[in-house]
């Protein structure tokens, strides 16, 4: 198998020149010497080494992928994490990438930040023979051999799963014929959990002439963009029924201007808030009955990262997408969620 080779031949190439290494020096060395030009010690030659370029630390939900990341490509586990944060710049992923390459790592894994752009480096990965693990967001390339496989959330399900959540509440209270005015919170422009979720609600709120959807604004997936934007749309709109907002950090934001604004969220309140991630901070504010919905969104992408990995290494073949489980929780059904992450 093309990966096994490529790191046998490495291994090939640094035995020999540990052993002119050592003929120069006229000594034995110990085992813990470090192979020059090549930045791995001896004992490590059966790491796996895995480059990872994440988009960020622009939300709760990111901080723990980072984390499930982390604790899965551990030395113990055998592998080598070089882990590169891009700090939400796609040039800061395309430079990562790059060196990745010429470290000539045995895999590379990406998260990346849009979906267009990628193209020309990792036709270079694949040149270079690093077989490439796209997780979470997903890529947009004209030959999908550039990499080898995609893991992360079906988006616009969660997007259909925040629309029929708001379809059936607004059913049991019998408000199926009133006029209602949504706005949308939305996360990066040209991501996919953006345009996903966009158009997974736009698929039910289509169904429903009442549903008026008033303007989607672009906040990033920040806090500070969510709160900047819901007080603008709260002086613009002043009857807003429904926020759709696309991650637990902008809905923070938006919480914050709704009560900065004199309004109230939740069932007893003026405006019903729907949220994605699902993060546990986010899922109290559902058991208050602040936020109506949380559409779960599941971090721990680490350990389907990994399976997939010893598939390679064992030179199975491995499926072109694979969708990590989740649900919604709703007031009726998140307290057994949280006695979980209860610490
Ligand atoms: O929902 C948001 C993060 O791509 C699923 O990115 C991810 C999204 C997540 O910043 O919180």
């Amino acid at each position: 198998m093309r990966v096994r080779e490529g790191r046998d031949r490495r291994h090939l190439w640094l035995s020999i020149l540990l052993a002119l290494l050592l003929a120069l020096a006229g000594c034995a060395k110990g085992e813990e010497e470090t192979a020059e030009g090549d930045g791995r010690t001896t004992p490590d030659q059966d790491l796996i080494v895995v480059g990872v370029s994440q988009i960020g630390s622009e939300s709760v939900w990111r901080t723990a992928n980072t984390l499930s990341i982390q604790e899965t490509f551990t030395k113990e586990n055998g592998y080598l994490l070089l882990f590169e944060n891009a700090r939400q710049k796609q040039e800061n992923q395309i430079k990562a990438l790059r060196s990745f390459i010429s470290q000539r790592v045995d895999y590379i894994v990406f998260s990346p930040v849009v979906e267009e752009g990628w193209d020309t480096v990792l036709q270079e990965a694949k040149e270079a023979g690093i077989p490439v693990i796209v997780i979470d967001r997903q890529v947009k390339v004209r030959d999908k051999s550039l990499y080898v496989t995609w893991i992360g959330s079906d988006f616009v399900y969660e997007g259909r799963l925040a629309g029929e959540t708001l379809e059936e509440y607004l059913r049991k209270e019998h408000r199926q014929q009133e006029s209602i005015r949504i706005v949308a919170l939305l996360g990066t422009e040209g991501a996919t959990a953006t345009i996903g979720r966009a158009a997974g609600f736009a698929s039910v709120a289509e169904e429903h002439e009442n549903w008026l959807i008033l303007e989607q604004a672009d906040a990033e997936f920040t806090t500070a963009k969510g709160q900047e934007e819901m007080e603008r749309l709260l002086k613009k709109y002043e009857d807003i029924d429904v926020v759709i907002s696309q991650n637990d950090d902008m809905t923070f934001g938006a919480l914050a201007a709704i009560e900065e604004a004199g309004r109230t969220a939740g069932e007893d309140g003026d405006i019903l808030v729907i949220s994605f991630d699902a993060v546990k901070n986010a899922l109290k504010l559902v058991e208050a009955g602040v936020i109506l919905a949380d559409v779960e969104c599941n971090p721990n992408q680490g350990e389907y990262v990994e399976k997939v990995i010893r598939k390679l290494e064992r030179g199975e073949a491995v499926a072109r997408l694979y969708f990590v489980p989740e649900t919604v929780f709703t007031k009726a059904d998140v307290a057994e969620r949280l006695l979980l992450e209860d610490d």
